[in-house]
């Protein structure tokens, strides 16, 4: 029994570090205002705005669900968002959170879409630190703000690769809030294949357990 307990124990801890380990921040728009033609209208409400089209895109790349309820998205200064009660991810899904403005999810791809709780993201546009911390304070997530003007830094290839301006890529896009660098992809769509070998540990995991016990 004690095997069988300790054993549990070790298979939940794994769980829990694996969840909190995969919510990657993809994508980071700091200025969205170029000069004239290069105005990023990024949440997409009519309106270009220095502040209110700043985003940030997040993923979660795991094959379960992750409960964000309540997380802090924080710049170099303090908390610019807390995440709402209820807010949970499914398997591949995107967020995509401006600093304000009237962005409709209908417009990105599946993600979930929020505004900035405190009104503003306040991304410098000269560089700035984007980390996210889960409700004990652990940071999850980590990155430092590109500095393009008027498009955003993604990572190439998506979720795993280093920061890259967005319109350097195949397509020429500003950004892609929601949706891969391809432009026309949702997070949502397709889940990827990391995420399917996860699972199949898993599911190993479990088989293993049944026959302990
Ligand atoms: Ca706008
Ligand atoms: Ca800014
Ligand atoms: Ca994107």
């Amino acid at each position: 029994m004690r095997r069988i307990f300790l054993l549990s124990m070790l298979g939940m801890l794994c769980i829990s570090n694996i969840a909190t380990a995969d919510l990657v921040i993809n994508e980071v728009l700091a200025n969205p205002n170029g000069p004239g033609a290069e105005d990023f209208d990024a949440n997409m409400d009519g309106n270009f705005d220095v502040g209110d089209d700043e985003f940030i895109e997040f993923v979660n790349t795991l094959a379960t669900s992750l409960d964000i309820s309540n997380w802090t998205v924080n710049d170099g200064i303090g908390v610019r968002h807390t995440f709402a009660a209820g807010t949970v991810l499914n398997p591949g899904q995107a967020f995509v959170l401006f600093g304000g403005g009237s962005p409709s999810v209908s417009n990105f791809g599946g993600a979930l879409v929020d505004v900035a709780s405190t009104g503003t993201l306040g991304i410098n546009n000269g560089g700035d630190t984007i980390t996210v911390f889960d409700l004990g304070s652990v940071a999850i997530a980590s990155v430092a703000s590109g500095t393009g003007v008027g498009v955003s830094s993604t990572r190439d290839p998506d979720l795993t690769g280093g920061f890259v301006l967005h319109d350097t890529l195949p397509g020429g896009f500003p950004g892609t809030p929601g949706f891969r660098n391809d432009g026309t992809t949702s997070f949502s769509a397709v889940p990827e294949p990391g995420v399917i070998g996860l699972l199949s540990v898993f599911g190993v995991g479990l088989i293993g357990f049944r026959r302990r016990s």
